[in-house]
């Protein structure tokens, strides 16, 4: 009986940590659109959240990463398909201005890649 238990537990402890690294990071979110530009804020914090930006494809996109860190590892984003490498300074805002003009998926991440998010353009 005390066996199954600590089964039970086990099998319990090993689906929360794929639930948790796998499954919970992955927060949605649709940029809001108000006077033609889609805005998102972007919380910077030993990862990016939302990490998945939903946008749609030719109105310009605001990404405002809000890093609460300094974390070396998040000092730079780099979203490569849009020529784009900042530098984001902790405990503060940065504005990052893009358009995407084409459909698909486009990833973000950190200096290292070790960080990373999704913008998922909609045609
Ligand atoms: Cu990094």
């Amino acid at each position: 009986m005390l066996q199954l238990l600590i089964l039970i537990a086990g099998v319990a402890a090993i689906a929360w940590v794929n639930w948790y690294f796998f499954m919970a990071p992955k927060v949605f979110v649709t940029a809001k659109a108000s006077g033609g530009t889609q805005e998102v804020t972007i919380s910077v914090e030993g990862g990016y959240s939302p990490s998945v930006v939903r946008a749609k494809k030719g109105q310009p996109l605001r990404l405002i990463f809000d890093r609460k860190e300094k974390a070396p590892c998040s000092d730079e984003v780099v979203i490569s398909e849009f020529g784009v490498r900042r530098f984001l300074k902790p405990f503060e805002a940065t504005v990052i201005d893009v358009t995407p003009t084409e459909a698909g998926t486009f990833e973000f991440a950190c200096g290292m890649s070790m960080l990373r998010g999704q913008i998922e353009v909609e045609g």
